[in-house]
């Protein structure tokens, strides 16, 4: 073999290009949906629906990998959201709080967000995009195939000038009675 066999320490210099591969290949994605629609809204909603399509798929493989309990509450559910779901995919786990009195709205505060790496400020021109939305979509997408049905929006945005990221979760039906999609 050459010296161009594996060493110890390559898998997560790799780790890492392909991390920044995806970050890339997501910010040419939103670039090109704002040369296709003028109207930020319109590619907020792309963006979402997008995200959709892959959450609806990815709830498989994260119960499959991740072998979690059934959530007993919209707040373990959040939870593992922010615990599991944010540390297996994107490397990051939010904070967590709930932010109503009937227990159904959470706020995921992100302190970092990696989708954002090479993103320095939103052009003055797009001031309404919500750069991030696909990740709305996922969420949605996924806790609707666990028969959870939610609104996901981003409630703050640090690209837009706030403090903080924050996602806002708020679940629209009884937690109770409801079956899970599971794999064997
Ligand atoms: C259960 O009660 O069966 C567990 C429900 C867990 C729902 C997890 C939803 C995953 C959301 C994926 C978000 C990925 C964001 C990068």
């Amino acid at each position: 073999m050459s010296n161009m066999s594996r060493s110890p320490g390559r898998k997560p210099e790799n780790h890492k290009i392909s991390r920044e591969l995806f970050v890339l290949t997501y910010g040419a994605l939103v670039a090109q949906l704002c040369k296709d629609y003028e109207n930020d809204e319109d590619v907020n909603t792309c963006l979402d629906r997008m995200g959709y399509g892959i959450g609806v798929r990815l709830i498989d493989d994260f119960l499959a990998r991740s072998a979690v309990k059934k959530c007993r509450s919209y707040s373990e559910t959040a939870d593992m959201i922010a615990q599991v779901a944010f540390k297996t995919y994107l490397g990051i786990t939010p904070s967590v709080s709930c932010s109503s009195a009937a227990g159904n709205e959470f706020s995921l505060i992100l302190d970092k967000n990696p989708l954002v790496d090479f993103v320095e400020e939103l052009p003055a021109e797009r001031a309404s995009l919500c750069y991030c939305n696909l990740l709305c979509g996922v969420i949605r997408g996924a806790l609707e195939m666990v028969h959870l049905e939610a609104e996901v929006t981003f409630l703050q945005d640090r690209l837009k000038g706030d403090a903080v990221t924050e996602i806002g979760i708020t679940f629209l039906r009884k937690p109770e009675g409801r079956k899970h999609k599971r794999n064997k």
